[in-house]
């Protein structure tokens, strides 16, 4: 196993640490980074609270059939835990939801977790953060890390007689296990990145499918090829080959992707995917599929297989309006009604939840709504002003689209833990700036007015209520760059208001 490279190696420094409590919310791939970064640093005193029954994150709650990640496996993963199991380039959601389990395990965070406590309610009170959870249970911590993931969220649509449908409705993220397509006249709301797997994974067991495209998207034609078992082995047996495989994984996502948000490298990319249109046969559906902005402007979905599953004759592409849902279907705005079984919502998430609907209130009263009320306020996505000691993994402004979250999670990780290593060896309370905030804010704002994501002229989930992208165009070196080093003169740093205990 390759030993987690941390901000923090001496422990000697930490020595104070056991008597700070630190609690982290959410089990998912940020907070079990977080819980092994605190035991490289010496801290055992931290909880890991966690709302449902298991670790995992997305990869637990993504349940849909032909649910994967669509970025590679080898890259996919912590750098220092090289995931050498799967066998495809691709992992499926559950081979995911394993690694994560499994590392959970081997790291020794499992003891640290608390399942089934979903925190409602974080407030400062006296130097110290009161947890309230929906059982009604206070729990104290010194140090909170929301650690609660991104795409978490659901979106469901707002659509007339939803409710009346006479068959199940179920939205991608919250998938029935129970629930057979086989055989059925299925209608799939959206065509992101969720239901083009489901449509690839489905089109050969049910009886008719409709998709309900409302905006096409681009797609780039990544096959999902088997790795070389010679080389898998060679991984398997061998840190360094293992640490090379993800440093090739790495490197091509990166030399595919990397340039999307400032339009960078495109000429491969974009004729990638207008060949990949191309294979469709027939014209008219062809110009249904083709999209009417650049490549990019929208997170580019990745599929080797939507073309092909998509030309099949059990499928539908409608691009009508929809009017409304009745018992028997779905109505369009024309007038037609379609007949449904089950209508399946791949309509994606509230990409700007972030920490919320928890409510979190810090210091002179000031709440996560108050400092969100205009534009997302924080400082390098991993800290608020006005809230001390509370530091969150993937927060606003986070890069995303053509970086790995794994990636990110890595760089924030280590930025909290040196956060929290000031906050513990010099017994402080630390926010950040409010000023530098803002500047954080304003530069990423900025920054994103210039990539395809604003000038592309399409919608996506990275654009916030005004159309300003909420995610940092940031490459992953920019983002190293970025947070390389803790500018502690942008925090406000005082002495803890709590005695340290002995
Ligand atoms: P996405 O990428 O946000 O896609 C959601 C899809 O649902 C998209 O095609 C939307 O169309 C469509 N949608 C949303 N609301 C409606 C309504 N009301 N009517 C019709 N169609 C609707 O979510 P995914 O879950 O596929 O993927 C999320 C991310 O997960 C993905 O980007 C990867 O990073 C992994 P629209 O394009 O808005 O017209």
């Amino acid at each position: 196993m390759v030993r987690a490279e941390t901000a923090t190696q001496n422990t000697m420094k930490v020595r104070k640490m056991a008597s700070k409590h630190i609690i982290i919310i959410g089990a998912g791939a940020a907070g079990i980074r977080m819980g092994i970064q605190l035991r490289e640093m010496g801290i055992t005193s931290f909880q890991i609270v966690e709302k449902d029954d298991s670790v995992g994150g997305t990869w637990r709650d993504n349940t849909y059939p032909g649910v994967a990640c669509d970025v590679p496996a080898q890259y996919y993963c912590y750098p220092f835990a090289p995931n050498t199991t799967v066998k495809n380039t691709f992992a499926t959601g559950s081979q995911l939801w394993d690694y994560f389990q499994d590392i959970a395990t081997r790291f020794e965070i499992d003891g640290h977790i608390r399942f089934g406590v979903e925190v409602t309610d974080a407030e400062w009170v006296a130097g110290r953060w009161k947890l309230t959870t929906t059982d009604g249970e206070i729990l104290h911590a010194d140090i909170v890390i929301g650690a609660v993931g991104r795409l978490r969220v659901p979106h469901y649509p707002v659509i007339e007689g939803l409710d009346d449908f006479g068959g199940p409705v179920v939205h991608s993220a919250r998938w029935d296990k129970n629930l057979s397509l086989e055989g059925k006249r299925v209608g799939v709301i959206g065509n992101g990145s969720s239901a083009v797997q489901i449509i690839s994974a489905t089109v050969d067991s049910v009886g008719h499918l409709d998709v309900y495209q409302r905006t096409a998207q681009w797609v780039y034609p990544w096959k999902n090829k088997e790795i070389d078992p010679e080389e898998l082995e060679r991984a398997r047996t061998s840190d360094s080959e293992a640490i090379r495989a993800y440093d090739r994984a790495r490197d091509t996502f990166r030399a595919l992707f990397e340039g999307i948000a400032a339009g960078a490298d495109a000429e491969k990319r974009n004729a990638a995917c207008v060949d990949a249109l191309n294979s469709v046969k027939d014209p008219v559906l062809r110009a249904k599929l083709t999209p009417d902005y650049p490549v990019g402007c929208k997170r580019l979905v990745v599929s080797g297989t939507f073309y092909d599953a998509i030309q099949r004759p059990n499928v539908s592409v409608v691009t009508e309006r929809i009017a409304r849902v009745e018992r028997e279907g779905i109505r369009m705005a024309d007038g037609a009604l379609r007949p449904l079984d089950i209508i399946v919502l791949a309509t994606g998430f509230h990409a700007d939840s972030y920490l919320r609907p928890m409510r979190v209130t810090g210091e002179d009263g000031m709440t996560l709504d108050d400092i969100w009320s205009d534009v997302f306020l924080n400082y390098n996505s991993i800290a608020l002003p006005f809230m001390p000691n509370f530091f969150m993994v993937n927060g606003p402004f986070s890069p995303g689209g053509s970086i790995s979250i794994i990636e990110i999670i890595e760089t924030h990780v280590n930025y909290v833990a040196r956060l929290i290593d000031r906050v513990v060896r010099d017994h402080v309370e630390i926010a950040p700036k409010i000023e530098r905030s803002e500047k954080f804010v304003h530069d990423a704002r900025e920054r994103a007015k210039k990539t395809i994501w604003y000038t592309g002229g399409c919608s996506s989930w990275y654009l916030d209520a005004n159309g300003v992208p909420l995610v940092n165009p940031l490459t992953s070196t920019q983002l190293e760059e970025l947070m390389r080093d803790v500018v502690f003169s942008d925090f406000n740093v005082r002495p803890a208001q709590v005695e340290v205990a002995t």
